[in-house]
């Protein structure tokens, strides 16, 4: 199946209204579950909707990915990782990084709604000398864990962090988000045979199940299924859940490490650019550039979401 896409729109970033985003900060301690669950309601909602002005402003980015995984990221920073701004010295806080790294502008926005980054420089995306590079540095960025992009490294790393914390004694947990389509990669499938072998339950591996890489589906092009028993034979404790329910997704992060002491697989079925009706499940959003016009229509979905 062939995609066409359109040309990128003509961008002038000092157009783009770049707005004021401010640092949203963790669920506060002592919130119910409900008041938990609506605190990254809304948080979701204000990463996406800087996100989309980013790339809209930068005339690049991954957009469909990022909204896929923009759930994930906000239930892990602003609730699950045992890690915040103040914690980057700790030896025992948990780990996180994001394998798919094209979906940088996501992780940049989550990690200045977290307090990591400063709002301000979310407006330097991609622009020359920026930290913010299209896709993340740990050299540039202190709360990134490891330069990601080329796909099929970071879970890698991942075994090995999670496996040096095992050896360290140490209670830190490593979480790493994959894309379905980087699934293909056969690096991916030495890393999960050996966090198996070492019984590495301090790992949490999050498979975004968007079902589409960059202009195909996952199953016209390599398939992947049946991917909960693959998981299963490398030796994984598996969990599906529904990758934008930030209730199922906490609950499954407060499980790592699991009591089978079996490295976690989250296997999270998510819609490439949800919640927004003319890019959900649309192959042609890998990583096309939004125009004014969808912008403004994008942003007023969200409000409505
Ligand atoms: C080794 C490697 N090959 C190709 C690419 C180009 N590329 C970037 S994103 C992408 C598709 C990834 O699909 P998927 O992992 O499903 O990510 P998502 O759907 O979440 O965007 C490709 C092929 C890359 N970054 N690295
Ligand atoms: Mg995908």
């Amino acid at each position: 199946m062939t995609v066409s896409e359109d040309l990128v729109p003509e961008v002038h970033p000092e157009d783009v209204p770049q707005e004021t985003f401010e640092v949203i900060g963790r669920v506060p301690e002592g919130a119910t579950r409900e008041e938990a669950i609506a605190h990254l309601r809304d948080a979701a909602r204000a990463v996406r909707g800087r996100d989309i002005r980013m790339v809209r402003a930068a005339g690049l980015g991954h957009i469909g990915g990022e909204f896929s995984v923009i759930d994930i990221l906000v239930t892990l920073y602003l609730d699950s990782l045992n890690m915040g701004p103040e914690l980057l010295g700790d030896p025992d806080r948990d780990r996180f990084i994001l394998s798919k790294g094209h979906a940088a502008a996501a992780l940049y926005t989550t990690l200045a709604a977290a307090g990591f980054i400063d709002p301000e420089d979310l407006s330097t995306f991609m622009q020359p000398m920026s930290q913010l590079n299209g896709h993340p540095a740990r050299t540039k960025i202190a709360a990134v864990e490891a330069s990601t992009g080329p796909l099929g490294h970071g879970l890698p790393i991942a075994v090995g962090t999670a496996l040096a914390g095992k050896l360290d004694g140490s209670a830190r947990r490593t979480f790493v988000v994959t894309g379905d389509g980087e699934m293909q990669e056969g690096s991916n499938w030495e890393a999960l045979m050996t966090a198996g072998n070492h019984g590495l339950a301090n790992l949490c591996v999050i498979v975004d199940r968007n079902r589409l890489q960059q202009g195909a589906r996952v199953a016209d092009t390599n398939d992947l299924e049946p991917l909960p028993d693959k998981l299963r034979a490398f030796g994984m404790e598996v969990v599906e859940l529904e990758g934008h329910d930030h209730g199922a997704l906490r609950d499954a992060f407060a499980n790592v490490p699991a009591a089978s002491g079996k490295p976690t697989a989250i296997v999270a079925h998510t819609m490439k650019g949800h919640p927004i009706s003319f890019m959900s499940d649309n192959v042609a959003w890998h990583h096309k550039v939004p125009s004014e016009e969808q912008v403004e229509a994008a942003l007023t979905e969200l409000e409505q979401s």
